[in-house]
């Protein structure tokens, strides 16, 4: 095939991949943006190589012609999570989705590959819009943990350096780490809790600390200068104690005071 055509066969997949990285970043900032809890900690995407394609149709005997039709990761989405349970979570946000149908679902989560790899895996149909209209293709989603990331990426690379032959020793320290990785996310599904708690605790402090430094910065106008001095450096005081209780005690005093000087933030 020229190179020129599959420029132009790429080129939608291309698009859908841009799309999809982009949908998924708006979740997650839109989530981050409310203060909500975001199940995705980071988007990727690709467009598979022409000499991956090649390579993949000559492994799975797929004719080139009938790439489109029998490739399902062509285009390619990754979404990472921090714990097994957002992978089920994120799933079903896809499943629940309008601009996508998904068509098959593999769960390597629950029941690894013979390698020790895990992930969950969504083949889905999308709709691009394209200068001479609109074309659905297939898309593949991979949602899984940073860990099985970590060791899919290296497994990948030791793959692609053994040509597929990784040798024997190699993939039994693999399949060691794998089940260590099976292990760590199941730790850290079980102080999830800790997390959660830490995080929502850090969510509250950056609102308390944004909203006095609001306040202080109306009382520069509305109080006399040395008086909004003296919070704000009473501010920095308390600020260096990490102490969430004293930070919100300030935020009260300091709502009243505010509330005399009528600076009280409208936030
Ligand atoms: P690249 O470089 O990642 O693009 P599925 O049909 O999706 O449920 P199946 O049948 O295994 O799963 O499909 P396929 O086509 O073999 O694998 C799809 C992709 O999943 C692979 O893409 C890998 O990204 C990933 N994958 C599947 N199995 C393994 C594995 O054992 N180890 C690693 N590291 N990744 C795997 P490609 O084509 O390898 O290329």
């Amino acid at each position: 095939m020229e190179i020129q055509l599959w420029r132009e066969i790429l080129e939608p997949y291309s698009l859908a991949v841009d799309e999809l990285v982009t949908k998924f970043t708006h979740i997650q900032k839109s989530l981050r943006k409310q203060d909500d809890y975001c199940p995705i900690e980071l988007v990727t995407g690709r467009v598979k190589t022409i000499a991956s394609i090649v390579e993949k149709c000559s492994r799975k005997k797929i004719p080139l012609e009938r790439m489109e039709e029998e490739m399902a990761d062509i285009a390619g989405v990754r979404l990472i999570c921090q714990f097994v349970e957002d992978c089920y979570v994120v799933a079903d946000m896809i499943k629940r989705r309008e601009d996508m149908t998904v068509v098959e679902e593999s769960d390597y989560i629950a029941e690894p590959k013979s390698s020790g790899y895990r992930s969950y895996h969504m083949k889905v149909r999308y709709t691009v819009q394209m200068v001479d209209g609109p074309k659905t293709l297939n898309a593949e989603i991979q949602i899984r943990t940073l860990g099985m990331n970590c060791w899919s990426t290296i497994e990948h690379s030791l793959q692609y350096k053994y040509r597929g032959n990784i040798p024997e020793e190699l993939k039994d320290r693999l399949q060691v780490v794998a089940d260590e990785m099976i292990n760590t996310d199941r730790e850290l599904s079980e102080i999830r809790d800790e997390i959660t708690a830490a995080r929502e605790q850090r969510f509250e402090e950056e609102r308390i600390v944004n909203d006095i430094l609001l306040t202080i910065q109306n009382l520069y106008r509305f109080a006399s200068h040395r008086e909004a001095v003296r919070i704000q450096e009473e501010f920095f005081r308390i600020y260096e104690e990490k102490d969430i209780e004293k930070l919100r005690h300030f935020a009260t005093e300091l709502d009243i005071i505010a509330e005399g000087y009528r600076a009280q933030t409208l936030v």
